[in-house]
């Protein structure tokens, strides 16, 4: 078994301890901690002890690791791998008790900018579907034992997905960018989890996304699912503090590219 395989089987294995936890606590009510970014940007309780429980499991599992995570301080940690963890991806359905969130974790090396780092496994588990979807690099994307990968034909358009950030000042932009995407769209989907629409492009059950300002811990386990399942990732502006993060198969990834790149 090689190390890959080992970091993928551990981030699946902690993935659904900690999805059943977040399962529980919604079944028994939520309660907002705070807001972030601005009053939309939440964070429950329950996203902040998943994440408790998850650094607790990898520390225990992998004590030198780095730790890089949505709702704790980062630890750079001694081995050049670091856990980037989202715990709850999708805060706001959960919040509302729309069942579409999903536990996020990905090991990474080297740094943790996610267009430097080097993605070598992740996975995503969603509760509300028990669906776990997982990826070690070079070793392809899967679920339930099935080797996963992107769509390539798309005669009736591609079906997209996209999402907006918590800032309302950045609604108009992100709108204008989804109205030029719609030329090469059959539909499009906004689910409210990133971590869950790369794991539906990788599963073919998506054409393509796109998002601007994702932090690391929304892409990390769902870009290496996309690139492991035969898709294409590229992250755009990565010095602005709203990349853009574009992701699909080669055809569909690469016309949104180019519809994006219009952008002034
Ligand atoms: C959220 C996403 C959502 C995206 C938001 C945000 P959170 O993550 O996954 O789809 O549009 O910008 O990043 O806050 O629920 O972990």
């Amino acid at each position: 078994m090689s190390g890959v395989i080992e970091l993928r089987d551990l981030a699946g294995e902690v993935a659904r301890e900690a999805g059943e936890l977040a399962r529980r606590r919604r079944a028994e009510g939520v309660h907002l901690a705070a807001t972030k970014s601005s009053l939309a940007d939440i964070v429950t309780e329950a996203d902040r002890e998943v994440e408790g429980l998850i650094r607790d499991r990898l520390r225990a599992a992998r004590p030198g690791d780095g730790f890089l995570g949505e709702e704790s301080a980062p630890d750079a940690g001694a081995t050049g791998i670091t856990w980037v963890v989202d715990p709850i991806d999708g805060t706001v359905n959960y919040a509302y008790g729309i069942p579409s969130y999903a536990v996020s974790i990905a090991a990474v090396r080297g740094s943790t900018a996610p267009a430097e780092w080097e993605a070598l496994a992740g996975a995503v588990y969603a509760p509300a579907t028990d669906e776990l979807f997982h990826a070690a690099k070079g070793e392809g994307a899967h679920l339930a034992g099935m080797r996963l990968s992107v769509t390539s034909e798309t005669p009736a358009g591609a079906l997209l997905a996209t999402g907006f950030g918590y800032d309302p000042a950045t609604h108009d932009g992100d709108l204008a960018t989804v109205r030029r995407a719609m030329t090469i769209a059959r539909d499009l989907r906004r689910a409210g989890s990133a971590a869950l629409d790369l794991a539906f492009v990788a599963a073919g059950r998506l054409d393509g996304y796109f998002e601007r300002g994702l932090k690391p811990w929304d892409l990390a386990a769902g870009a290496l699912l996309v690139s492991e399942a035969g898709g294409r990732v590229t992250i755009l502006d990565t010095e602005s503090t709203r990349p853009m993060l574009i992701a699909g198969g080669i055809r569909v990834h690469d016309r949104l590219r180019a519809i994006v790149g219009e952008e002034t």
